[in-house]
């Protein structure tokens, strides 16, 4: 088992990264680690989708290894969207996510950062192609149901803002052996 849990001091406050705490399966492979974050935006969760989504991604193959429905702060929220701050949409956006609860999870397995921007859909809805969550929930940029972390730099950053370390949790699937060769 490899884990390697950094806290690094980001504006004043403790912020943990969580890289690759996962299991080794016989020999190291650290692509099937590989951990992202996912949430259900407000929309998502008020049009009863949790249940839709979740499913999408543990059929795919990946494992959950954290989830939580909250109210996100906007402590959380700018922080999170702190690229965006100057776009004209940002204060909208913030109003969005902050319009009722979110669910929050770390999906973790090979590729899973690329895997589920691709699953996840265009931004602009009205461009996300059909089979992914925008292009099959969502009509308008401005609600598209979903987020998932773009990059894995950005994954870990977004695991470590929206979850503490003991909220994350390394297990064994069963079904390891049907899903990789490693
Ligand atoms: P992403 O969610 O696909 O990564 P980003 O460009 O990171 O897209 O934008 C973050 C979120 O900001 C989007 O998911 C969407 O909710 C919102 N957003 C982005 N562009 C617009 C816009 O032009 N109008 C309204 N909301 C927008
Ligand atoms: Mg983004």
């Amino acid at each position: 088992m490899s884990f390697i849990l950094r806290g690094l001091l980001s504006g004043g406050r403790a912020v943990y990264r969580a890289r690759a705490p996962c299991l080794h399966y016989g020999s190291v492979a650290p692509d099937i680690c590989e951990r992202t974050l996912v949430a259900v935006k407000p929309d998502g969760v008020q049009r009863r989708l949790v249940g839709e989504i979740i499913k999408r991604f543990e059929k795919r193959g990946f494992k959950l290894v954290g989830m939580k429905l909250l109210q996100a702060p906007e402590g959380i929220l700018s922080e999170h969207y702190h690229d965006l701050q100057k776009k004209p949409f940002y204060p909208a956006l913030i109003h969005y996510m902050a319009s009722g609860p979110v669910v929050a999870m770390v999906w973790e397995g090979h590729n899973v950062v690329k895997s589920s921007r691709l699953m996840v859909g265009e931004t602009d809805s009205s461009q996300a192609k059909p089979g992914t969550v925008r292009g099959d929930f969502s009509v308008h940029i401005s609600r598209n149901v979903i987020h998932a972390s773009d990059s894995v730099e950005v994954a870990e950053k977004e695991i470590g803002l929206w979850f503490h370390r003991a909220e994350l949790v390394s297990w064994e699937t069963n079904d390891h052996i049907d899903l990789y060769q490693v």
